[in-house]
C-alpha cells in the first residue's frame, strides 16, 4: 500500500494493515442455491414455501457437476476463507433419497468437494418444495404424520451436519427454517407454535456434537401466500433459542422494511455467545436480491466488527436472482461481503465511540461524514492482490468468458 495511504488512516488511528490481517477472523458462507434459483438435484418441481426466485437467464446449472463446476468459476475470483452452504435438496448420492432418508451418505461428494479445496460446509434441512408440506404446514401442522416426517427429515439433518463438521475440522451450522404460516388471520395462533415447540424440542431431544456443529433457528415476518401469520416469528425463535442453546439467525430479508435488521445484533449478542445471519437485500419485500454494498449491509458489517462478532458468528448469504448470470451474481455479492467488513475493519470506531460517550455529537456526526472519503478502495486492493483475486472489474471478463464456453452450451 501507497505510503500516503497509510498516513491518510494513520491520522485517524487506523492500520489498514492491520485490518486485512484481521479479515482471517471472517469466514463467508456462500449459498449453492443462486446457482440454481434454488431447485436442488432431486426434480422436486415448483419452488414452494412462500419464496420465489424470477428471471429466467440461461445457463442454469442442473447437476451436480454444472453446480460446482460453477461453483470453482465462482469461488475462483472471491477473496478469504469461504465456507459452502447446503439444502438437503443438493443430495448427490448414487440415486435420490426420500427427504426423510438424506443422511451423510447423500453428500459424501459434497464433503470431498470441500477437502479437496479448504473449504467448510454448513447444512439446511429443506422443509419446503415437497408433496408432504401440508396446506404449507410441517413441523406445525396439525396432523402427526407431516410433523413426524419432518421431524425425521431434521434429525437426519443434524447428523449431516455433524458429519460435515467432524470430517472438514471446521465447525458446521444446521439451519432451521420453515415455510409455516396462513394466509388469512388465524383462528388460532398459539396452536401452531405450540406444536413447533414440540417438534423442536423432538428434534433436539437426542443432542448433537456441539464441539462439530451448531443449530439456528431462522424467523420470518411473512412470505407470499402466507401475508397474515408466520409460526415461525422472531419472537417465538429469539424465545426458543436463548431458551434451548441454540443459535438465532436473523434474515436481513425477513423483518418489516423500514426495521434495521443491523440494529439487533448488539442485543442479540448481550444474550447469546453466538449469532447466524443470511444476508440479503430485500426490495420492498423479501426478494433476494443480490447484496449490493449498501447502507444497509454496511452497517451489517459495522456491527460484527464493532461487537467483536467475526469470529462468534455464521456469516451466510442467502439471495437467489434467476434474472441474470448466476455466476457472476454469487461473485458480485460475496465481494461485496467482504469489502463492507473491511471497510469496517478501517473505520475508527474508538474516536466515534468517544465522541459519542463524551455528547460530543457535532464531532461524532462530523467524523462520520468525512470517513467515507478514506481510501478504502486502496486498502481492498491490497487485500485481493494478498488474496490471489483480482483486485477490480477484471474478474467479469473471465466469468463472461466462462458464460460463452459453458453456461450458453446448457439449455
Ligand atoms: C426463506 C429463507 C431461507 C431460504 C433458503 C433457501 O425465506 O430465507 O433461508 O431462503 O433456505
Ligand atoms: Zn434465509
Amino acid at each position: 500500500m501507497k505510503p500516503s495511504v497509510l498516513a491518510t488512516f494513520r491520522r485517524y488511528g487506523i492500520d489498514p494493515r492491520k485490518a486485512i490481517r484481521a479479515m482471517k477472523d471472517l469466514t463467508v458462507s456462500i449459498h449453492c442455491w443462486q446457482l440454481d434459483d434454488v431447485s436442488g438435484f432431486e426434480n422436486s418441481g415448483d419452488l414452494t414455501g412462500g419464496i420465489q426466485s424470477t428471471g429466467d437467464h440461461f445457463g442454469k446449472a442442473r447437476n451436480f457437476e454444472e453446480l460446482t463446476a460453477d461453483l470453482d468459476e465462482a469461488l475462483s475470483h472471491i477473496p478469504g476463507k469461504k465456507k459452502i452452504n447446503l439444502h438437503a435438496i443438493y443430495q448427490a448420492g448414487d440415486h435420490v433419497v426420500d427427504r426423510s432418508e438424506i443422511g451423510p451418505e447423500q453428500f459424501t461428494r459434497w464433503v470431498e468437494y470441500a477437502k479437496a479445496r479448504g473449504l467448510g460446509l454448513d447444512y439446511n434441512p429443506t422443509l419446503f418444495s415437497h408433496p408432504m408440506v401440508k396446506e404449507g404446514l410441517t413441523l406445525s401442522s396439525p396432523d402427526k404424520d407431516v410433523r413426524d416426517y419432518w421431524i425425521k427429515h431434521v434429525k437426519n439433518s443434524l447428523k449431516v451436519t455433524e458429519y460435515f463438521g467432524r470430517e472438514l475440522g471446521q465447525k458446521a451450522l444446521c439451519n432451521i427454517w420453515i415455510p409455516d404460516g396462513l394466509k388469512e388471520v388465524p383462528a388460532d395462533r398459539k396452536g401452531p407454535r405450540a406444536r413447533l415447540k414440540e417438534s423442536l424440542d423432538e428434534i433436539l431431544a437426542d443432542g448433537y456434537n456441539r464441539a462439530a456443529m451448531d443449530v439456528s433457528v431462522e424467523s420470518k415476518v411473512f412470505g407470499i401466500g402466507v401475508e397474515s401469520y408466520t409460526v415461525g416469528s422472531h419472537e417465538f425463535y429469539m424465545g426458543y433459542a436463548l431458551k434451548n442453546n441454540v443459535l438465532c439467525l436473523l434474515d436481513t430479508g425477513h423483518f418489516h422494511p423500514t426495521e434495521n435488521v443491523a440494529d439487533k445484533i448488539s442485543s442479540v449478542l448481550l444474550y447469546s455467545p453466538r449469532l447466524a445471519l443470511h444476508v440479503s437485500r430485500p426490495v420492498r419485500w423479501d426478494s433476494d436480491h443480490v447484496l449490493k454494498l449498501d447502507d444497509n449491509l454496511q452497517e451489517v458489517a459495522d456491527e460484527l466488527v464493532k461487537n467483536d462478532a467475526l469470529k462468534k458468528t455464521y456469516v451466510g448469504l442467502d439471495y437467489f436472482d434467476g434474472s441474470l448470470n448466476r455466476v457472476a451474481a454469487i461473485v458480485i455479492g460475496s465481494r461485496n461481503m467482504y469489502k463492507a467488513v473491511l471497510k469496517a475493519l478501517c473505520t475508527p470506531w474508538a474516536l466515534l465511540k468517544e465522541a459519542q460517550d463524551t455528547y460530543d455529537h457535532t464531532k461524532q456526526l462530523m467524523l462520520q461524514e468525512e470517513i467515507r472519503d478514506l481510501p478504502y478502495t486502496e486498502v481492498w486492493k491490497e487485500y485481493c492482490r494478498q488474496q490471489g483475486v483480482e483486485e477490480d472489474a477484471s474478474w467479469y471478463e473471465k466469468v463472461a468468458a466462462y458464460e460463452a464456453n459453458v453456461l450458453s452450451k446448457r439449455n
